[in-house]
């Protein structure tokens, strides 16, 4: 019998279940799902429970729940937040969808995609590809985060400008509630108005009210024709005039428009191999931009040109380069999505994924800058993200030199900093990575009152025992 916490009788059930491949209690195999992406959580579990379906997912959560042991869900383990970590009394088993990956159909007619909980992003993006169809979600973890965290997160990612949300694609559901019941929400109806929508309630839970083992997402016809452009800009304010200029052409075009500051961008340029910068002169600010359409439509390169056109004759843009081939344009997009990668590299950060309205974002950006630096001498501010949709990563990188755990003592301080001054823009403190364990402090005086008394009173129906993700979203 190995060193863990499992009950005996419990231990030997869930073997029973799963096989020996489904429960893992060894340290060294349980040990991966314990540490978060960011590395700042460090949990410990009694066992890893790998169920293959929904029935055995079923079976045993009715069991931990009958022993009372705490479950955390997850997934590619990709959050941001320690959504899928379970704390440190090693009490917990975490449920992993990791073997739960058959894409069950893609309906042409209605659609749509009918797949399991623990398909990559990626597997589903390529499988809708396929069939000459799109999954209109693009993050740059897609290649290990599951569609079950993805919609536990409700993430949002680089598509969110046209397409939404996660919750935006989701026509149905299939979870798993705390006490093991199945709940089975899987209809394909765009119009269905019959009583709360429970769908709704289980994305962007965080794992707190259930696990996700099934879903129906939507897909879109594939883009024929899509124009991708790096710029290079002054300022913030002016990124935000770019993205106001296409949208004054034809909003439903732009499929994504990205922001990144020079700081960002530098560190990219200067950690990740294979991505200098394709300008010819660091800018203070930078924006990508994608238009798309189904059809073979020459009019965007045209929509392109025009609006990059007049914007470098009024110096509103001071340099661009478009993609001419498809590789060229995954060059540009490498750049964008390997921010993440380069500030982990660059040391200790502190992420604030904001949001505000995006007329106050120049301000925000302002502000927020010049007090963190007031804070801490030599951080580096390093915001991106996707601004036509108000959300910024406003992240802090230790400066050169620092210890990073001197650094991340203070991370509370720069925290709400940046959330105050998010606050006096009616703003959130959490756009798309959600709450997880970083940011539940935060909860009762952003959501107090009514707002998580109701929440409360949400989780204490389906998950009276607290057993559901315990530790997240809640203080
Ligand atoms: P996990 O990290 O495993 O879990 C996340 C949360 O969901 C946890 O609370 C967990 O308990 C719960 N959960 C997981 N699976 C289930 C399930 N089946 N049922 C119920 N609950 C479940 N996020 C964005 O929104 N936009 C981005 O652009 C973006 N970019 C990222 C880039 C990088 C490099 C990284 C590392 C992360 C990024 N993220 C982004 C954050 C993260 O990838 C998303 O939150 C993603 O949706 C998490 O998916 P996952 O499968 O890894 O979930
Ligand atoms: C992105 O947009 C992700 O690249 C990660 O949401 C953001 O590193 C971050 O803070
Ligand atoms: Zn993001």
């Amino acid at each position: 019998m190995p060193d863990t916490l499992l009950p005996l009788a419990l231990h030997d059930a869930l073997l029973a279940l799963l096989g020996p491949s489904g429960l893992l209690t060894e340290a060294g195999d349980t040990e991966a799902f314990c540490t978060d992406w960011r590395m700042l959580y460090h949990g410990r579990c009694a066992a890893v429970l790998r169920p293959a379906t929904t029935e055995e997912c079923a079976k045993a959560v009715a069991l931990c729940a009958e022993y009372g042991i705490p479950m955390v869900p997850q997934g590619g383990n990709t959050s941001m937040v320690g959504g899928a970590t379970p704390d440190e009394s090693g009490r917990a088993i975490v449920i992993s969808t990791v073997r739960m990956t058959r894409i069950h159909s893609i309906d042409h007619a209605d659609l749509t995609m009918t797949l399991e909980a623990g398909v990559t992003l990626k597997a589903a993006q390529d499988a809708a590809k396929a069939e000459g169809l799109m999954l209109p979600l693009s993050i740059s973890s897609e290649g290990s985060a599951e569609i079950g965290g993805i919609l536990a997160t409700n993430a949002g990612g680089n598509n969110t400008v046209r397409y939404g949300n996660a919750r935006e694609l989701a026509l149905g559901l299939e979870a798993v509630l705390p006490d093991g019941q199945v709940l089975n929400l899987m209809r394909r109806l765009r119009k269905d108005n019959t009583g709360y929508a429970l769908r709704q309630l289980l994305i962007g839970s965080e794992g707190t009210l259930g696990i996700i083992t099934t879903a129906i997402l939507q897909l879109q016809p594939a883009p024929r024709s899509r124009e991708t452009a790096l710029c290079a800009l002054s300022s913030v304010d002016d990124v935000l005039k770019l993205f106001a200029a296409f949208r004054r052409q034809n909003p439903a075009a732009i499929q994504a428009f990205e922001y990144m500051s020079g700081t960002s961008m530098a560190l990219v340029n200067t950690l990740i191999e294979g991505a200098a910068l394709p300008l010819s002169e660091p800018a203070a600010a930078y924006a990508l931009v994608e238009l798309g359409s189904p059809r073979a439509d020459e009019s965007l390169r045209t929509l392109m040109e025009e609006v990059l056109g007049q914007a470098l004759e009024e110096g509103l843009v001071t340099d661009a380069v478009l993609a001419e081939s498809e590789s060229q344009r995954q060059a540009l997009w490498m750049i964008r999505e390997e921010h993440a990668e380069a500030q982990k590299r660059a040391g200790a950060s502190v992420k604030n994924d904001v949001s505000v309205p995006l007329s106050a974002i120049p301000d925000f950006i302002k502000t927020a800058t010049a007090a963190c630096e007031a804070l801490i001498p030599g951080m580096r501010v390093a915001p991106f993200g996707h601004i036509g949709d108000g959300n910024i990563h406003f992240n802090l990188v230790q400066p050169e030199g620092m210890d990073p755990k001197a650094f991340l003592a203070q991370d509370h301080a720069m925290m709400d900093t940046v959330a105050n001054i998010v606050r006096g823009l009616d703003g959130s403190f959490s756009a798309e990575h959600g709450v997880g364990q970083l940011k539940t402090y935060m909860m009762p005086s952003w959501r107090g009152g009514a707002e998580l008394d109701s929440m409360r009173k949400i989780k204490t129906a389906l998950d009276p025992k607290n057993l559901m993700n315990p530790g997240k979203i809640f203080p």
